[in-house]
């Protein structure tokens, strides 16, 4: 599976050029696509790298590789990231697993090209498929939004850190992971998250996805709309 996963990396790595501002993913996908960054900034490769994750900045930081921010740069080049579902056809994706959701949808966003990189595992035929989706919510009253998301017809839990107490997210957010038992619609359903109160961010990334690299046995497969 790892050598799937770096396969993908090392493919959409061979995108990034000297001078480009470049999106850094969060996850054991994107972490393997930072370190083939940081073998070719070694070896003189000059780029501008913009983490999605304070995890991915220490790596970025450790391999030599310069960091700013979309202060200084509001629009990036490429940004190479993992996903958790990524669904055929509409190359919509579910990601935060990891718990980065919120800075890797604000990167994405800011991004002229969105590379996902996945082993094959990771394509569905629809979203919800196999993962719940993660809501990123607010502390102060996530039991609100909690039961607005049940309305939805969520069952959601949320999620705990090693140490048994809530997960919290690089923003100070906790994410409650919610499954659907009919998910018609991931456009839909991230319209109606977008909506909920206390929610600051949701995992469905909808219409952001240029392409795919998708490593499996024959292969790494780039698959675009
Ligand atoms: C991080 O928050 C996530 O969105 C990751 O991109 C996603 O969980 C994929 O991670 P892996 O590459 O570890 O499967």
């Amino acid at each position: 599976m790892d050598e799937l996963k770096r396969a993908a990396a090392e493919s959409a790595v061979t995108l990034v050029r000297e001078g480009m501002i470049v999106g850094l993913g969060s996850g054991s996908t994107a972490a393997l696509a930072v370190d083939a960054i940081g073998k070719a900034v070694a070896q003189g490769l000059r780029i501008i790298g913009i983490p999605t994750s304070e995890r991915t900045a220490a790596q970025a930081r450790a391999l030599g590789i310069l960091l700013s921010d979309l202060g200084e740069h509001a629009e990036i080049d490429l940004t190479i990231d993992g996903a958790d579902e990524v669904e055929t056809g509409t190359l919509n994706l579910i990601k935060g697993h990891g718990g980065a959701l919120l800075r890797e949808k604000i990167v994405a966003n800011a991004s002229k090209r969105l590379v996902i990189v996945a082993d094959e595992s990771k394509l569905v035929a629809r979203l919800g498929d196999r993962m719940a989706v993660p809501v990123e919510v607010v502390p102060f009253g996530w039991q609100v939004a909690a039961r607005r998301l049940t309305a939805l017809g969520a069952i959601s839990a949320l999620r705990q850190g090693s140490d048994g107490k809530p997960f919290v997210s690089d923003g100070g957010h906790y994410i409650l992971d919610c499954t659907f038992a009919q998910l018609a619609s991931g456009e839909a359903l991230a319209a109606e998250l977008d909506h909920v109160v206390g929610v600051v961010e949701h995992g469905l990334f909808i219409s952001v996805t240029t392409e795919v690299r998708l490593a499996g046995a024959g292969g790494v497969r780039v698959l675009a709309l």
